[in-house]
């Protein structure tokens, strides 16, 4: 499936139901998985825009599957935000194909969908201060609450054992043994820290968590941000809810919005676990889900970040020694870069675990 054809993208938005003239698509975004474009419309004089996305075959096997899990998801969270004057830019919308269903799938089997674009707001890459954390967290905790009474049945696991982090130190040690690129000796440092570290790997399995439906993809920018409110909007990047637990989504989080430099920062000196961003995330988080989250489970919040950024180093470092098939790059090194920085981020957090602790009970 990885070779992929230079898309004809107005023929292909023609597929789905949108009135109007095409006007532009442009590649969008910074995600690191599927091949997003902006599209714009002309419609009656007034401009229309969408998300038209290809899904990555390579790492979604079963793209129906996966397309059914988020047209249950959105038609659920929509209901729920009725009354709400903006209630179109809270979920993502999706635009059926002409036939009616949520996707196109072209000739070369490879498969589409699009949604609304939601305008006045966007998504950062780092984090710029603890009111963006707060509120991304606060954002992502409502959206596991709302989801929480999602009738039956389960959704489908559209990457199987996506957060189980021994799963994933296994795939490590055999790309290890294998060093099928010779790159190896290039990241020795990182596959002893990745080796010391095993132990932490099954602790929340071990510890009979609930399993919940959650987002699982938590990253900062898979939520869209109010532009004049700075509210977090709309959560983004359905293609990984399923059932999972709620510490791999605050866990996502604290890797992705407690230190505010890019996700593969060289200067690994500006790589620290900013306490302020941690009070932030905990504050918002708790403020939509504390209700539901057991004892347990706010007992592990500060665990879950280390432990998520950890695993997230870790598929960074296996896909470095694996040929960089999975994660999108944009240089030689590229994931070892980002492997480096999650692993610093991880020691940042070790130092401060215990006043994450206390700051949590007290919250
Ligand atoms: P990937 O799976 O590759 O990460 P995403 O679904 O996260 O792709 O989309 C990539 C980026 O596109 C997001 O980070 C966000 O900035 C933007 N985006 C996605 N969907 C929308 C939307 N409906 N409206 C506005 N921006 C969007
Ligand atoms: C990917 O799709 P995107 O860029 O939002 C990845 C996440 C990683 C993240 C690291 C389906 O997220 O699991 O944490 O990159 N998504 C998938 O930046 O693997
Ligand atoms: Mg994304």
């Amino acid at each position: 499936m990885s070779e992929k054809p230079k898309p004809d993208l107005s023929a292909i938005i023609r597929q789905f139901q949108i009135a109007g003239e095409f006007v532009s698509a442009e590649i969008y975004g910074s995600g690191h998985i599927n091949d997003t474009y902006r599209v714009s419309f002309n419609h009656g004089g007034k401009r229309a825009r969408y998300i038209l996305q290809r899904i990555n075959r390579d790492i979604f096997k079963q793209p129906v599957a996966l397309m059914e899990n988020i047209q249950r998801v959105t038609t659920h969270l929509a209901a729920k935000v009725t009354a709400e004057p903006d209630r179109h830019r809270r979920v993502l919308t999706l635009v059926p194909n002409r036939d009616g269903t949520p996707f196109f799938c072209d000739a070369t089997d490879h498969y589409w969908r699009t949604y609304f674009f939601v305008e006045g707001a966007r998504s950062y890459d780092a984090v710029e201060n603890p009111t963006q954390a707060e509120a991304a967290a606060k954002a992502f905790g409502q959206f596991a609450k709302l989801l929480a009474d999602l009738p039956s049945p389960r959704l489908h696991d559209t990457i199987p054992d996506f957060h189980h982090t021994p799963k994933r130190f296994v795939a490590l040690e055999k790309v290890i043994a294998a060093d099928a690129f010779n790159r190896a000796t290039l990241a020795k440092p990182e596959i002893e820290f990745a080796l010391r570290h095993k132990a932490i790997c099954r602790v929340l399995l071990d510890a009979k968590l609930p399993e919940r439906v959650t987002h699982n993809d938590t990253k900062l920018n898979n939520v869209l941000l109010d532009d004049a409110t700075g509210e977090g909007i709309c959560v983004l990047d359905l293609d990984t809810v399923m059932p999972g637990l709620a510490l791999y989504d605050f866990g996502d989080l604290v890797r992705s919005a407690t230190c505010p430099v890019a996700e593969d920062e060289l200067d690994l000196s500006k790589v620290q676990m900013e306490f302020p961003m941690f009070a932030a995330l905990a504050r918002g988080y708790l403020s939509s889900a504390a209700e539901f989250l057991t004892p347990a489970e706010k007992n592990f919040l500060p665990f879950a970040g280390k432990l998520i950024t950890f695993e997230t180093g870790l598929r960074f470092l296996t896909d470095f020694l694996a040929g960089d098939t999975y994660f999108k790059v944009q240089r030689a090194g590229h994931n070892l870069d980002r492997c480096r920085r999650q692993f610093k981020l991880v020691e940042s957090i070790a130092e401060q675990e215990a006043a994450m602790h206390q700051l949590v009970e007290k919250l």
